[in-house]
């Protein structure tokens, strides 16, 4: 009965909408995937780019990118601020992040993503001028209610290992391989976890911190980029655990101009303040293969993606693998890619 009534509430409408949703990453993987381990992060991007804004217009919403390339002058497209979709309601913000991990896609390691994240208009935080870091903190379901990213890490390892009925030792993090992250992999190791070192995308890190068991990453600490906090806090969202995050001053200068500029860098935004309402749709198609999912595989006759698919209104995680063929009748050919 109260599943009935759940299904009811989450509205054909929306459903379709998240799916239309895979369809976007699939596309910008579909495109970018072509460019690994070429060495260019720039070509790779603005393929993805090319190819997810092409396939956002399809999409019936009427979408304002809130999470995009950056300004209107350096971003031809998905500049924030930029309209997306057919038009039709709803109005939503859209995040977009077309290549997460460009550097990863350049050299062919593990772990490129293209992720698209929509919510309710006005419902996600965008990070005033200037502000590129923020220090955070992610967590599955069951240790959603007991972490502080102002308490010593120690402290925060001890509590998330009470919650989930286990010792430090068997609690594993991830965090971005960066000089800045010296002290906290000292303090991690101190208190006995493991760690595993990512060299790039914390949004992939951040999920499968999320999803607990699934993924045997118990958190994601360290500071890496704002609008993947962003990005994170949509797909936490859907899966139910909690990011905590603060601004990250770089150096004593930028220190100094949040100051000026009323920037609060003690403020904590928990997953609610970075994405609000309860609308959030998230999908995430893997360019290259990594631990959350395949990256593309190109055949003469067409190619196979590998996405994940949720929605905070159902629940549902979904992963989706999709055999995209260049001809329709299924008969091999040259591929429209010219191949
Ligand atoms: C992270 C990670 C990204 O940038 O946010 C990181 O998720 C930020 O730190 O994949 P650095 O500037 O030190 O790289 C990426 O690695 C690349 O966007």
């Amino acid at each position: 009965m109260q599943e009935e009534r759940r299904f009811e509430q989450s509205g054909t409408k929306e459903r379709n909408l998240a799916m239309e949703l895979v369809r976007v990453t699939e596309a910008g993987a579909l495109s970018a995937g072509r460019w690994m381990g070429r060495g260019d992060k720039e070509k790779a991007d603005q393929a993805a780019v090319d190819a997810m804004r092409q396939a956002l217009d399809a999409v019936d919403m009427d979408g304002i990118v809130v999470i995009g390339e950056g300004e209107k002058d350096e971003a031809p497209m998905l500049y924030i601020g930029e309209r997306v979709g057919n038009g039709n309601p709803p109005e939503v913000d859209v995040a977009v992040d077309p290549v997460e991990g460009t550097r990863l896609l350049a050299l062919g390691i593990p772990g490129a993503l293209a992720v698209v994240a929509l919510a309710e208009r006005g419902a996600m935080y965008s990070a005033p001028p200037g502000v590129f870091y923020m220090e955070k903190l992610a967590v599955g379901p069951v240790a959603r209610q007991v972490i502080d990213i102002n308490a010593p890490v120690a402290v925060n390892l001890n509590r998330i290992a009470h919650a989930r009925d286990a010792h430090i030792d068997d609690l594993t993090v991830i965090i971005l391989d960066r000089p800045r992250h010296a002290e906290m992999i000292r303090q991690i190791r101190e208190a006995g976890a493991r760690i595993r070192l990512i060299t790039d995308g914390d949004v992939s890190g951040a999920i499968q911190a999320a999803m607990e068991d699934y993924m045997g990453v118990d958190a994601l600490m360290g500071i890496g980029g704002a609008t993947e906090a962003v990005l994170a806090a949509s797909a936490i969202k859907c899966i139910g655990g909690e990011i905590q995050c603060k601004i990250w001053p770089r150096n004593e200068q930028e220190r100094e101009k949040f100051k000026a500029d009323g920037i609060d860098i003690n403020q904590v935004f928990h997953t609610d303040d970075l994405v609000k309402g309860k609308d959030v749709s998230f999908a995430a198609t893997g360019i290259t293969s990594g631990e959350l999912v395949d990256g593309v595989q190109y055949f003469g006759w067409g190619a196979y993606t590998s996405s994940l698919m949720m929605r905070t209104r159902s629940g549902t995680i979904r992963h989706i693998k999709s055999k995209h063929r260049w001809r329709k009748d299924g008969s091999g050919g040259t591929s429209p890619l010219g191949r």
